[in-house]
């Protein structure tokens, strides 16, 4: 029996790091896909979260192009030596790799670059990544699974081996946002697509769809989409989704995921991180959930500003899951922040994160940062129930915690 505040606030930080977490999204790879599964050192400190940090401080001297000639190792040094030793590691991304390396037993506080590489050399992936789970404390994790890269399909048709922990998704954006180079892998790979969308090139793209689908049994299709998604218009993104996805969705009976709000490419010569961010139209995602109401839809926006409207359009649509703190928002104070807002406004009915690890190694800072954050939320939360007369048990405390750190997301699938 809970008797006062501070027991229910102590079992609601206990259930959040007890729980198990079942990760919803991420940019991981069995290790049976080679160089596409990320790990190590090196990895992480060139995440591009980082590189991006890495030129507001880098020298007047380093242009994009001589980092981008460097290897790996040269680049994590550049990183090393300007965002971490010669300024405080104060961003998530660099407090992050300090966490993942202090977890792993590193000495990390010693600063000795040199020895840490020399014990990830010593590692093997196989023993690593179940090292790295058990850490992160995941059931499994949610894969993104791309069929228009050749380097990505190759080892999809090849039914190499997967562990249990990793499950697929199907990555589809080239379908909304490029389509002459979907049009053109879709081609390679013996469908008979135009250029020019009519009635038969859609009938392939359900067929292209359907084999994926069956070929990698994805939990939802899923796609990123920018600040200016709209949704019905008069452009063949609406055509795409009315004729193709949405109907492929269904006939797999899987969710649809859109991530919403990057701004692509605002500088390119950062690679990866040169993805900005803008507010989006959130009425597009009601009028989706009007009009398909047996399709589901995962959601997750990248603006602050779109994530109150959001949530209210979550409490009307029962075909409407929101995950995620994504990528920008991604940081203690919009995590709490948007937590917060979720709880106060749909309960427990809602996945209150995702991973987007891209390395490995990174599930163990991310999951460790967001579980302190999410459970001083919760226990506040549960304060203030048992304030107002409630006596949740520890049982049922576990029960919701686990609810928003995957079970609901499962409820949702199983729908
Ligand atoms: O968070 C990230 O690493 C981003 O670059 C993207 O991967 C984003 O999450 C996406 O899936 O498009
Ligand atoms: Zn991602």
């Amino acid at each position: 029996m809970l008797s006062d505040t501070d027991a229910v606030a102590a079992a609601a930080r206990q259930a959040v790091q007890a729980t198990t977490i079942t990760d919803v999204h991420t940019h991981l790879f069995p290790p049976s896909h080679g160089d596409l599964l990320l790990w190590g050192v090196d990895e992480l400190l060139t995440y591009h979260y980082l590189v991006a940090e890495l030129f507001t401080v880098a020298p007047k001297d380093l242009s994009h192009q001589k980092f981008w000639s460097l290897d790996k190792a040269a680049q994590a040094d550049l990183i090393w030596e300007h965002v971490f030793l010669n300024r405080g590691a104060l961003s998530e991304a660099a407090r992050g790799a300090i966490t993942t390396l202090n977890l792993l037993g590193l000495d990390v506080a010693g600063r000795d670059l040199a020895s840490i590489r020399k014990w990830f050399a010593e590692q093997t992936i196989d023993e690593y990544l179940p090292r790295v789970f058990e850490l992160a404390g995941l059931d499994y994790a949610v894969m993104t699974n791309n069929p228009f890269l050749p380097e990505e399909t190759q080892c999809l048709s090849g039914d190499l081996p997967c562990p249990d922990c990793l499950k697929p998704a199907l990555r589809i954006d080239p379908l909304l946002v490029s389509w002459e180079s979907a049009a053109e892998e879709m081609l390679k790979q013996g469908y008979q697509v135009k250029a020019d969308i009519n009635g038969e090139t859609l009938a392939e793209v359900r067929r292209f769809l359907a084999d994926w689908t069956a070929k990698i049994k994805p939990a939802y299709f899923a796609a990123s989409l920018g600040p200016d998604f709209v949704y019905p218009d008069d452009s063949s993104q609406t055509w795409m989704l009315d004729e193709a996805i949405v109907p492929a969705a269904a006939e797999a009976g899987v969710p649809f995921a859109m991530m919403i709000g990057v701004r692509k490419g605002v500088n390119p010569q950062l690679g990866d991180g040169g993805d900005a961010v803008g507010p989006a139209d959130v009425s597009s995602v009601m009028r989706l959930c009007q009009s398909y109401p047996h399709t589901k839809f995962l959601v997750t926006m990248l603006s602050r500003v779109n994530q109150h409207e959001l949530c209210v359009l979550a409490r009307k649509f029962t075909n409407l899951h929101l995950f995620g703190c994504w990528w920008f928002c991604n940081n203690p104070s919009i995590i709490e922040e948007m937590t917060r807002q979720r709880i106060e406004l749909l309960g427990t009915a809602f996945t209150a994160q995702h991973s987007d690890a891209r390395v490995l190694d990174q599930l163990i800072y991310k999951w460790t940062h967001t579980r302190k954050l999410i459970g001083d939320v919760l226990a506040d939360k549960y304060s203030d129930l048992f304030a107002a007369g409630w006596r949740p048990t520890k049982e049922e405390i576990a029960r919701d915690v686990r609810n928003i750190f995957g079970g609901a997301f499962e409820q949702f699938l199983a729908r």
